[in-house]
């Protein structure tokens, strides 16, 4: 069976960006929030990659179309557990702390905490993609933060093989790469 690798996480973070520089196929990229509205897949070899619609808050879409979002990959990942290898949550690592500790003020979880211990508590195993790292000045910093939000102590080195800092828009993404064969090798060896 062919396995899958699946990318999550809330919009606009480069999750479909990220998709093209794994798989070299085009998935429409945009500034606008909420452009990805269905599961969109690539096989590449034994594996397939799907580019999931962003979780949570979307600029410029109602309610209700975030909430039907929302259930979409809820239902998407209760339905491909099996079949699996590896669910990658995105994020945008430049914008990620500043958004959670707004959420934590107003005394709610943040979404990003929220879906990674949905899957989590899926025993998913997932991997965080830490991306647009371009953008940030003091990266050792940054993930140690990130990390620990999610459950990581620091130091975040210690995780490199749940945590991958990326720039999805500049091919930067041998870290996660890295990950993937080390899933797919333990993956053929079971
Ligand atoms: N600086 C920087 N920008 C990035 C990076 N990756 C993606 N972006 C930009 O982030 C924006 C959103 O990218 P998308 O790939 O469409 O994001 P998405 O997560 O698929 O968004 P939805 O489909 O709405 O869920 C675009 O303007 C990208 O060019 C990166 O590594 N660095
Ligand atoms: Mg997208």
């Amino acid at each position: 069976m062919n396995r899958e690798i699946v990318l999550t996480g809330r919009s606009n973070v480069g999750k479909s960006t990220l998709f093209r520089a794994l798989t070299g196929r085009a998935v429409p990229v945009g500034r606008r929030p909420g452009l990805t509205l269905r599961p969109f897949s690539a096989q590449v070899g034994h594996l397939i990659y799907v580019d999931l619609p962003g979780y949570g808050f979307m600029k410029y879409r109602t309610k209700g179309e975030q909430e039907a979002t929302r259930d979409l990959v809820v239902k998407f990942l209760e339905d491909h557990q099996d079949r699996m290898l590896l669910a990658i949550q995105v994020i945008d690592a430049a914008s990620f702390l500043e958004i959670a500790s707004r959420w934590e003020e107003r005394g709610e979880v943040p979404i990003e905490v929220e879906l990674w211990e949905f899957l989590q508590d899926m025993d998913l195993q997932p991997v965080l993609a830490a991306n647009k790292m371009d953008r940030i000045a003091n990266p050792d910093e940054t993930l140690d933060w990130i990390g620990e939000r999610l459950g990581m102590l620091p130091p975040w080195r210690q995780w490199s093989d749940r945590m991958a800092p990326i720039s999805a828009k500049q091919g930067d993404i041998s870290a996660l790469r890295r990950i993937i064969q080390e899933r797919s090798r333990a993956a053929a060896i079971k």
